[in-house]
């Protein structure tokens, strides 16, 4: 097992990781922003080192900082976390050229991942379902045309280089085709430096379902169930739920197989997730993403498996501790991001954070690095808590989370907290009837 592991994140999920590492007896390297002087993470740590200034280009990005400050103080791996480095191949390739382990899958993993036709390549040759379109890039117009035509309309143009919802356009119609990919291509070339594009068809209104998967260095991979994440905005996660509402258990035992299945034969290392579309009861595959995702607690409180221990472990070379025969799925579990945000304008809303409650009490957890006094800075993502809510059933992790909406006391800033509040008063939510364009229309219906 490692010795040290240098945490290359900050907020909620450096936190995270650092009680992992510590229930592993596991020394800790916290890194931070002079921005992050006095924050949770960096106060928690065994060790910290100052690597930069706020911009995240200059601290949580800068690679010769991150790489210096485990050298100096003798980290044997390193854990990215969420966003940052976590899905960058080339810094996996530069920890591992510093005999330092990375804590995720091999470079390669990442590489091919982060291609999204070379992802649904190499997930459509060991048995994932892919959503119809262009087998690789499109060379010409001429294809284009012929292409979407077998697809049929409406097509969605998707760039290579994108993923999280960057680089997409809609065509609705044949003579909406050229100047979707013109459009396309120009974002891409200016976004990623690549202007390869594909086609698919369009789903109007599907789910977002995504299996959470870990494997380990000796061959053994297991799945543990789903998560629906349909409700969002601007491709920003807002609630997510572990089981999804959609699915029965025959369908999830299916897709679940299948995912293992497939998992095992790509040889990947570490946790992952395998993101679907799901329409008439059919799931279509867009993205893995090979890191630890913000939303994991709700499959750990399923599953009342640790994932970010096991991903540890198996990084160090271990077998998992669990088999697929021990993995059994039980209540229902609902996370809502808690962001700095004005509720209806989504404005950030940094500052001084004057008083400070969490709800508590049973099936209750909420992972924050958040404290009274504490300043929020401007530089980074306006989460600052997840609140994550178990109950024995929807309805009751349902009735849970209304009592915990109404505890919180965040006083200083503004909070998406009464979001929560007026969402769980949906009919639609509370049947869970949702799909990925629900929440913005609802939101666009009651502003
Ligand atoms: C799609 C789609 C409809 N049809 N692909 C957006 C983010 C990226 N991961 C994939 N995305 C989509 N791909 C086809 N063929 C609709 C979306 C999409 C979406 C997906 C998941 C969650 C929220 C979304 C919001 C808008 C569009």
């Amino acid at each position: 097992m490692f010795e040290k592991v240098l945490i290359a994140n900050r907020g909620e999920i450096a936190l995270r990781i650092h009680r992992a590492c510590k229930e592993l007896g596991i020394q800790t390297v916290a890194v931070h922003s002079t921005a992050d002087q006095n924050a949770m993470h960096v106060r928690l740590a065994d060790e910290s080192v100052c690597i930069g200034p706020p911009a995240p280009k200059d601290s949580y990005l800068n690679i010769p900082a991150i790489i210096s400050a485990a050298e100096i103080t003798g980290a044997d791996a390193i854990h990215p976390g969420y966003g940052f480095l976590s899905e960058n191949a080339r810094f996996a390739d530069i920890v591992k050229a510093h005999n330092i382990t990375f804590i995720g899958p091999e470079a390669e993993h990442i590489r091919v991942m982060g291609d999204k036709i070379a992802a649904k390549e190499a997930v459509g040759k060991v048995g994932i379902p892919l959503v119809p379109g262009s087998e690789g890039a499109l060379a010409s117009m001429e294809e284009a045309r012929t292409e979407a035509e077998k697809i049929g309309y409406p097509v969605l143009v998707k760039a290579a280089a994108g993923g999280g919802g960057r680089g997409m356009k809609l065509a609705p119609t044949p003579g909406d085709l050229e100047e979707a990919i013109s459009t396309a291509k120009a974002e891409a070339k200016g976004a990623f430096g690549d202007d390869a594009v594909y086609l698919e068809k369009y789903l109007t209104k599907p789910r977002h379902i995504e299996l959470q998967i870990i494997a380990d260095s000796h061959g053994n991979v297991v799945q543990l169930g789903e998560r629906d994440c349909s409700l969002q905005r601007r491709h920003q996660k807002v609630l997510e739920e572990a089981l999804s509402p959609a699915l029965g258990p025959e369908e999830r035992a299916r897709i679940g197989e299948t995912v293992r299945k497939a998992i095992e034969q790509l040889g990947y290392l570490g946790a992952g997730t395998i993101e679907f579309l799901y329409e008439n009861g059919e799931f279509y595959f867009i993205e893995m993403n090979t890191r630890l995702q913000v939303e994991h607690p709700i499959t750990e409180q399923v599953t009342d498996i640790d994932i970010v221990r096991e991903q540890i472990c198996v990084a160090a070379g271990a077998p998992l501790s669990i088999k697929q025969s021990d993995v059994h799925f039980r209540g229902h579990s609902i996370e809502c991001r808690i962001n700095a945000e004005n509720p209806k304008t989504f404005r950030p809303s940094p500052g001084k954070i004057t008083d400070f409650h969490a709800p508590g009490g049973p099936g209750v957890r909420f992972d924050s690095a958040v404290y009274t006094g504490y300043s929020i800075p401007p530089y980074y993502d306006s989460m600052i808590g997840k609140l994550i809510v178990f109950g024995d059933n929807r309805e009751l992790c349902l009735a849970r989370l209304r009592r915990c909406l109404s505890e919180f006391a965040l006083i200083g800033i503004e909070t998406t907290i009464p979001l929560f509040q007026a969402l769980i008063d949906e009919p639609d939510f509370q049947r869970g009837d949702y799909h990925i364009h629900w929440l913005e229309n609802w939101l666009a219906e009651s502003s």
